[in-house]
């Protein structure tokens, strides 16, 4: 087994070396890819050196699986010289997602749509991932009509320099130079990514659209407000979930707790609640603030955190790639 990570220099690229190692993911070569400008040097892993190659040698080594975070146009111009070469390419940009000839996968959710020809997979958005874990099992049950999402996003989501200039504000320097058009810390940016013209952000179509291809229901109606806030550690989304069929809220933290990848952290009388600062470095999605909807029948509202850059690209990417190998699907 032969596994590429590209943009093994970036913040989900580390996060991605980090998971590997924490599951044992095992191979026997491991090539770290990223721009000329890191060619030549060397990350660590398992306490061992490993030299940054570029994308043309590390297609040449022709790895058996290349997970990829290294940006959507980077990721349209080479995931298909690497797939040319017989690699199975497990994306992190949005660049393949809504290809209707590209799978979008959440494993728990989905990884029965993958086949052993499938060549580039697409890992969906972090925001849309928590979310649809933590929804698919309610779904099976009792069925979503409607779904009304806001997100508090960690900066962490927009990479490495944001978290500079986060920290820069934080630390009193003036007009520090970064990725928001405004100053980030003690303020918030009801922008994620650009507008389009029906005055949606793209992130807040992504939620939407990746949900319906992930859970394979294009009945599923979902409008999204996504916010950029000043916190590090992971994304937090408030739910309000509206099914076809009733439910009892005994049972919604029964099928939760059951679903594997899921932790229901639901005590408000003890203050147990899921927040950014727990979820930080854990695989899993946490959920809580389970209560009715008392103005709107069988309607559900729920908080939802996970660390974005585990389960939200990272640890999901790697688990795509355990699910190919464990179902025999790379040839
Ligand atoms: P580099 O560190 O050499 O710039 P982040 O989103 O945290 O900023 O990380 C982006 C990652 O994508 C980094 O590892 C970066 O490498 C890598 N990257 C950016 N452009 C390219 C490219 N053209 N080819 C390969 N890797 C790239
Ligand atoms: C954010 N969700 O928090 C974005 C980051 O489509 O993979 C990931 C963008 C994507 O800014």
């Amino acid at each position: 087994m032969k596994l590429a990570v590209v943009g093994a220099t970036g913040l989900v690229g580390s996060e991605i070396l980090k998971v590997l190692e924490e599951r044992s993911f095992e191979f026997d070569e491991l090539y770290p890819v990223a721009s000329e400008r890191s060619v030549g040097k060397t990350i660590r892993y398992k306490g061992k050196d490993y030299t940054i190659i570029s994308m043309k040698d590390a297609i040449a080594k022709k790895p058996d699986i290349a997970i990829f975070s290294a940006g959507g146009n980077t990721s349209l111009e080479w995931a298909p010289h690497f797939a040319e070469a017989g690699t199975i390419v497990i994306d992190n940009s949005s660049a393949w997602r809504m290809s209707p000839r590209h799978k979008l996968v959440v494993p728990e959710v989905n990884g029965g749509v993958l086949r052993i020809d499938d060549r580039i997979i697409a890992n969906p958005n972090c925001s849309t991932i928590q979310m649809v874990l933590a929804l698919a099992p309610l779904h099976k049950r009792y069925r979503i009509r409607r779904i009304v999402v806001s997100t508090y996003q960690s900066v962490t989501g927009t990479g490495k320099e944001a978290v500079d200039q986060l920290m820069a504000e934080r630390t009193g320097e003036q007009n520090v130079k970064g990725p928001y058009p405004y100053r980030i810390d003690l303020n918030l940016l009801p922008q994620i990514d650009v507008f389009l013209e029906n005055g949606y952000t793209k992130e807040e179509m992504k939620m939407v659209n990746e949900t319906k291809k992930i859970m394979g229901d294009e009945s599923i109606q979902l409008t999204a407000t996504c916010v950029r806030v000043p916190v590090m550690g992971g994304h937090s989304e408030a739910v309000n979930v509206e099914f076809e069929e009733d439910y009892t809220l005994e049972e919604v933290r029964r099928l939760l707790s059951d679903t594997p990848g899921l932790v229901l952290q639901d005590d408000p009388a003890n203050r147990i609640y899921p927040m950014p600062m727990l979820s930080q470095g854990r695989d899993e999605v946490f959920v809580g603030r389970l209560r009715r909807d008392e103005s709107q029948p069988n309607t559900l509202n729920m908080w939802i955190v996970a660390d974005n850059l585990r389960k939200g690209a990272a640890t999901n990417a790697v688990q795509i790639a355990e699910y190919m190998l464990e179902h025999s699907l790379v040839s």
